[in-house]
């Protein structure tokens, strides 16, 4: 058995419809989920009344119904859309004003007179009692006509067109032919789809002798316009003469009775397809509203990450801050390490001549001016320490204070003897290794100097390694003798030492060497304290930072994706959508 054209059109729009319900859910678009929903309650079958004011329209619904609900005037009386529903159970009419998106509101009939007169603007509902011919689920569309005086009221009725399953076109018998407005309406490509159900009514027929001539005349110019349009009635069924007036007074000769059959063929046999074709309508109608609303929505996404490059900015700038800051204490580091270094270097080869001369007397106090020189070329130096920078957001001059405070934090007297002492002995040991005799030499003389009993365990180490020409001996007794030092005087100590190793060496070819490594030892001391509780700190914010960076760009991307896959899914609905409605 194959399947009836209206199951099938049936199956094709619930597709339609459950299509439509997805999107609308999932884009959580309630409006339309709702329409969707209470559709099948309320799909009625609109059947228009069309035709020129005065035509009788509201008289042929008025005798339709079997009362007087609807105002009738020889003067254009329908100023807006009335709609008038049969009812199942109903006694008495009831009013009510229709308003857009909410339930039919209860009005008195006079209120319902202003509106139907267009005095008041709206749109009006009558509920009346169903009978045979007019049941419940059908609407009759009172309108204020094709060529209302009125334009407004012509544009009422034409904005109405699009709701409507079928008309009545009336057309008072004493006006001839059917005039060209309603000639070009029955042609009119968005009317056409639905004319096959069109009812012809010429009223007044009680005005007229003999209506035989006139009907004829009309279905002749009908047939060149509606023959192609397929209608469950023969054109000569739907071409009838009546009398409303008539009729209503109850009048047997002018009974509706041809005019409700062809009502009746025309319209309550054909409910079902009616309804399907109608819910099919409105179901392209709310697809057509949500395609828009998708599109719509679709416009207006994008990718906003502005947010997202303030706070890049903020962190790059931050970074680079930092690095600077590194960079330019690095550099700062450095010269003031090459200048101590060249100063250093110069005292050195200022004293030179100054210990070649020195005698024992005199070198005591020759090596104690050398390491207090060193130590005010030291202390000078890194007074000078400076950093310039231009930093915003980390607090620099802090950072600045912070190495100041370490270098000044430094005895630069203990670390100069220190150093001083551990570079001769480093200078002399490594000299030792290659002369023997220089070594002993200066252990020698060291031991001839060594009237303090604290340093005489050392300087017994000293000699012994010197012997031995060990190269770990320097290391050894640097720790050592750092002890030493730091319990006595350490500029005198130095000094004294300094003094005689150095007279019995060659102060030449060992001073520039002790300057050297002084430098260097004072450099690493202080640059080894501003590591670890400056820029060790630094680096880990730096590293922080990055870090942080590296965070938002994961959201960043995050969000784009998001975005991505969206605006995919966003197309895609309309895509699929699109096509569905077209079928
Ligand atoms: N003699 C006669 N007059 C009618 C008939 N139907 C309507 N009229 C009159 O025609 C005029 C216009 O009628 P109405 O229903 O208001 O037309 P509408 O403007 O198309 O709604 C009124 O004066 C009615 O009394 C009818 O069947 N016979
Ligand atoms: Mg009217």
């Amino acid at each position: 058995m194959s399947m009836s054209s209206s199951e099938g059109k049936q199956v094709g729009f619930n597709e339609t419809r459950n299509l439509i319900m997805d999107i609308a859910q999932r884009e959580g678009l309630s409006d339309v989920t709702t329409e969707l929903q209470r559709l099948d309650d309320k799909i009625r079958i609109r059947v228009g009344f069309l035709g020129e004011w005065n035509s009788g329209k509201s008289s042929l619904i008025n005798a339709l119904i079997g009362r007087k609900v609807l105002p009738v005037k020889a003067s254009p009386t329908t100023g807006n859309i009335i709609e008038v529903e049969a009812k199942d159970g109903l006694k008495e009419p009831q009013y009510f004003e229709l308003i857009a998106g909410s339930e039919p509101k209860v009005i008195d009939a006079m209120t319902f007179s202003e509106i139907a007169k267009g005095n008041r603007s709206g749109k009006a509902l009558i509920r009346v009692p169903s009978s045979e011919v007019i049941k419940e689920g059908f609407l009759l569309i009172d309108t204020p006509g094709l060529s209302s005086l009125n334009k407004t009221h012509t544009d009422i009725t034409y904005g109405y067109l699009p709701l409507l399953d079928g008309a009545i076109i009336c057309r008072d018998i004493n006006e001839g032919e059917l005039s060209k407005v309603i000639i070009d309406f029955v042609k009119d490509k968005n009317v056409q789809p639905f004319s096959g159900r069109f009812i012809f009514a010429l009223t007044k027929a009680d005005t007229k002798v003999t209506t035989k001539a006139i009907i004829s005349k009309i279905i002749k110019q009908l047939r060149r316009i509606v023959d192609k349009n397929e209608s469950p009635l023969q054109l000569d069924e739907r071409v009838i003469a009546i009398s409303a007036e008539k009729a209503l007074e109850g009048d047997p000769k002018w009974s509706l009775k041809q005019f409700e059959k062809a009502f009746k063929t025309c319209f309550v046999d054909s409910k079902e397809d009616l309804m399907i074709s109608r819910l099919n309508k409105e179901i392209q109608r709310i697809g057509n509203y949500l395609l828009i609303s998708l599109e719509t929505m679709l416009k207006g996404l994008s990718f906003d990450d502005s947010e997202f490059k303030k706070q890049q900015e903020i962190i790059e700038t931050e970074i680079a801050n930092l690095n600077e800051f590194i960079n330019a204490e690095k550099e700062q580091f450095e010269r003031s390490g090459n200048e101590l270094r060249n100063r250093l270097y110069s005292i050195a080869n200022n004293f030179v001549p100054r210990f070649k001369v020195a005698d024992q007397n005199t070198v005591e106090q020759v090596g104690s001016e050398f390491c207090s020189a060193i130590q005010k070329e030291a202390e000078e130096v890194f007074k000078q320490y400076n950093i310039d920078n231009k930093m915003i957001d980390v607090d620099v001059s802090n950072l600045t204070e912070r190495i100041k405070q370490i270098i000044k934090g430094v005895d630069f007297g203990v670390m100069v003897a220190t150093a001083v002492v551990a570079a001769v002995i480093t200078a002399g040991v490594s000299s030792t290794a290659t002369a023997a005799t220089e070594a002993e030499v200066g252990a020698e003389a060291a031991a001839t100097e060594a009237a303090a009993t604290e340093i005489a365990a050392t300087e017994a180490v000293a000699t012994e390694a010197a012997a031995t020409g060990a190269a770990a001996f320097g290391k050894e007794l640097l720790g050592l003798l750092a002890n030493v030092v730091k319990k006595i005087n350490p500029l005198e100590y130095a000094g004294d030492w300094v003094a005689n190793l150095l007279k019995a060496k060659s102060a030449s070819s060992l001073l520039p060497q002790v300057a050297s490594n002084v430098a260097q030892q004072i450099t690493s001391t202080i640059k080894s304290k501003i590591d670890d509780e400056v820029l060790l700190p630094l680096k880990h914010e730096l590293e922080a930072k990055k870090a942080g960076l590296r965070e938002i760009w994961k959201v960043r991307s995050e969000k784009m994706d998001e975005f991505t896959s969206r605006k995919g899914l966003l197309k895609k609905d309309i895509d699929i959508l699109r096509n569905r409605l077209i079928k």
